[in-house]
């Protein structure tokens, strides 16, 4: 019966999203919008990501598609769908794209509570071949309703609301922390909605697994090249963990999450910031990997939540500085 039901008694991520939202009776409900329309533009990416090696939608910006139109690049529409979809929705004031190098201010009319900061398509260049790639956003709450300003979103990971990401790959997945736990939701494309697959997601206590881009070796600090050193070879007879890495961060932090082991981006010589951007890529993956049990730390500061706005470059928000090195995973 139990699996019955489970196979009739779909939980699609509206319905949870419903439920959560049960849970603060004062809540109006506009969460619940926000998150429809990220969904909603989840659904347009994955359509539109699955067709691209069809529809030609792979490759530079400028080419021209049989039908002879203009071809947007993947990463550009995905922009697009978002940035509309948030919009519309009437709840957000602010949005910030890795996309676009200004914030976008939603107009009076349409502004509504909520700071949503975005990566529509996160590993791009994996896109041509056929590489899983991703949508990572995080959620913030404008902090009053004066006229919203860059320094809204200069806010610490800590006082993040909500995060998630989206994989495009051999399937859809949408998973999402609002805070109370990860959640996993698999797209059912006949029904065209979201679905319970991974339920309170928690990292594997321990992992075998380490994924970092070991042709940066050569520029790595003493830590870093001890750390990896210890993992090859390990001192205390312990298997050596095996190496994995995909090059997009959705995928190697999804492995992670449901695998257990360390994702890391060290700093190094050639980037000694670091490569991940904190806004959309950092903070809300440290959130959704803390939520799950994990941690997330720069190595020097292990607790990520302690980093506050400054980590923004004020005038361009979008374009953030990288953190020092960035380790997640249990
Ligand atoms: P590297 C993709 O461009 C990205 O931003 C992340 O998705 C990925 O984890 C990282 O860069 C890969 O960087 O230097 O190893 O190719």
């Amino acid at each position: 019966h139990s699996a019955d039901a489970h196979r009739t008694d779909l939980m699609t991520i509206t319905r949870f999203v419903l439920n959560e939202q049960s849970k603060h009776p004062e809540s109006r409900g506009d969460f619940t919008i926000l998150l429809n329309n990220i969904v909603l533009g989840c659904k347009f990416v994955c359509s539109a990501v699955n067709k691209a090696g069809l529809a030609k939608l792979i490759g530079l910006a400028g080419e021209t598609n049989v039908q002879g139109e203009e071809q947007k690049k993947l990463d550009v529409l995905s922009n697009e769908v978002f940035v509309k979809a948030l919009v519309s929705s009437g709840r957000t004031c602010i949005l910030v794209s890795e996309e676009d190098e200004e914030a976008t201010f939603v107009e009076p009319s349409l502004r509504g509570r909520y700071i949503v900061v975005f990566d529509p398509l996160d590993g791009s260049s994996n896109i041509d071949c056929g590489v899983s790639i991703g949508t990572i956003f995080g959620i913030y709450m404008v902090k009053d309703s004066h006229e919203p300003t860059l320094d809204d979103v200069l806010q610490p990971g800590k006082s993040m609301l909500a995060a998630g990401y989206c994989m495009y790959g051999s399937s859809c997945t949408l998973v999402l922390s609002t805070g109370s736990g990860v959640n996993g939701f698999t797209l059912d494309p006949s029904l065209g909605e979201f679905i319970l697959t991974h339920p309170d997601i928690k990292i594997p206590k321990k992992g075998k697994i380490y994924s970092v881009n070991e042709g940066n070796a050569k520029n790595w600090d003493g830590p870093t090249t001890n750390y990896v050193e210890k993992c090859k070879f390990p001192k205390d007879g312990s298997s050596a963990k095996s190496l994995r890495y995909i090059g997009s961060m959705v995928a190697d932090v999804h492995r992670t999450l449901l695998y257990g082991g360390i994702f890391l981006y060290p700093a190094d010589k050639k980037s000694p910031n670091g490569k991940l951007r904190v806004l959309y890529e950092v903070f809300p993956m440290s959130f959704l990997m803390e939520q799950a049990g994990g941690q997330a730390f720069t190595g020097k500061q292990r607790d990520y939540r302690k980093f506050d706005g400054w980590f923004c470059i004020k005038e361009h928000a979008a374009k953030l500085q990288t953190i020092s090195s960035f380790y997640i995973g249990q």
